[in-house]
């Protein structure tokens, strides 16, 4: 293994070549190719079965997909929206992008999800709803936030573009909250390329999401929302359903390569490895370490340049975190002091490569750059 085998944090799920051919001969010789066919059509139903929710409505990426999930609550313009600063800019934009005001507030330390206490403190009589990410797939505070949520009367609409299929106590993660929203980008668990998804308990919103995917027609003759056009096409739902089936070996791959990277990375002082409650059934998303340089061997800008050294592309997600991007700098209640938890963990978390194609070479390469910290 050399650096002319670069190895990144993600690497895309694809079919075998030849079997999304033969899809394809069939795509060609129907015509149909976008606009709710059958293969979109089966995708939803076969992901519907596997998330365990009465629906799933297929997006072409996730932020149009939580885009469209906030716009179905119709909140009053200028309304806040309680959030992490902790996530892809993605989760800010969407609620921006629906002309609310993202209201950042700080993390659990443990599992960098939203913290309710910090939530409620937020709270004014503007706010309308929270927004919270399951990030890298840890499970948010559920019954901390719904109590908040209850208690102010507040939507809840989660970000789940990590914890695709996450189970906690045999229960989806989309049973939880107004809605959920997926993420099925090249660099997810379970891709479509580009892609998304809403899952919603509620049959009245998946009518409403239906229209609002779709320009929000009703019929030939009635458009009765301001949709967006969020259809995902007859190609990238054949490369979901070829990948729903390949899907559970690139997990347990993911598995085994967690099993791994703790074995380098637990025993380290000042490295902590993410860790999972035995009641979550995992997404196996990505692979965080948390290192706090001032206990560590190593510092995380050190881990990084050494394994970049070795064309082993890690990534420092979420850091920069949203609030220190130009849109939202200016926001009144961002300092270190209103997130400090936040703020710690952007120092520390690098995100290693973490997909079936991290060979034993990468992982020999790994081990030798960080026992040349530990000599
Ligand atoms: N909410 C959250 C919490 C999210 O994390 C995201 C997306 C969203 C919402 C929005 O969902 P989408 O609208 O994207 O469906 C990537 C992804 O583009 C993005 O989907 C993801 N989160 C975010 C965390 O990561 P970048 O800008 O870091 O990706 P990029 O292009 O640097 O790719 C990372 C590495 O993956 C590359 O170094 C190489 C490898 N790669 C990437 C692509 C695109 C490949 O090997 N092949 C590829 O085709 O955003």
């Amino acid at each position: 293994m050399d650096n002319s085998h670069p190895i990144y944090v993600a690497s895309p799920m694809l079919p075998e070549l030849s079997d999304l051919t033969s899809v394809l001969e069939g795509i060609w010789q129907s015509g149909y190719v976008t606009n709710h066919g059958p293969l979109h059509n089966q995708l939803e139903q076969e992901l519907s079965n596997l998330l365990n929710v009465p629906t799933v409505r297929l997006f072409n990426n996730g932020t149009i997909a939580l885009l469209t999930a906030l716009k179905m609550f119709d909140f009053p313009k200028g309304s806040e929206v309680i959030t992490t600063p902790f996530t892809f800019a993605a989760t800010a934009h969407a609620i921006s992008w629906n002309e609310l005001v993202p209201v950042f507030v700080d993390v659990d330390p443990v599992s960098m999800t939203l913290d309710p206490k910090s939530v409620e403190r937020a709270v004014t009589d503007k706010t309308v709803a929270v927004l919270p990410v399951h990030v890298y797939g840890n499970v948010c505070d559920i019954e901390g936030i719904d109590k908040v949520a209850k208690k102010y009367g507040l939507k809840v609409i989660y970000d789940a573009a990590h914890a695709f299929a996450v189970e906690i106590d045999g229960v989806p993660i989309s049973k939880f909250g107004d809605a959920t929203i997926f993420s099925f980008h090249a660099t997810k668990l379970f891709t479509t390329i580009e892609g998304g998804a809403i899952a919603t308990n509620f049959e009245g919103d998946a009518q409403t999401i239906y229209m609002l995917r779709n320009f929000g027609i009703k019929n030939e003759n009635e458009v009765v929302s301001i949709g967006i056009n969020g259809k995902l096409n007859e190609i990238q739902s054949a490369i979901g359903l070829l990948n729903l089936k390949q899907f559970p070996a690139e997990k347990k791959s993911r598995a085994l390569l967690r099993a791994e990277y703790d074995k380098i990375f637990s025993q380290i002082d000042g490295v902590t490895v993410q860790s999972f409650s035995s009641n979550v059934k995992k997404s196996e998303q990505y692979y965080p370490l948390l290192i706090d340089e001032t206990i560590s061997p190593f510092s995380r800008d050190d881990l990084y340049e050494a394994l970049k050294r070795k064309a082993i592309f890690c990534r420092k997600y979420f850091s920069p975190i949203c609030t220190e991007f130009e849109p939202y700098r200016h926001f009144p209640v961002i300092s270190e002091a209103s997130v400090p938890t936040v703020y710690t963990i952007k120092d520390q978390v690098l995100c290693l490569p973490f997909h079936s194609k991290v060979e034993p070479g990468h992982l020999h390469m790994i081990k030798s750059v960080v026992d040349d910290f530990l000599r």
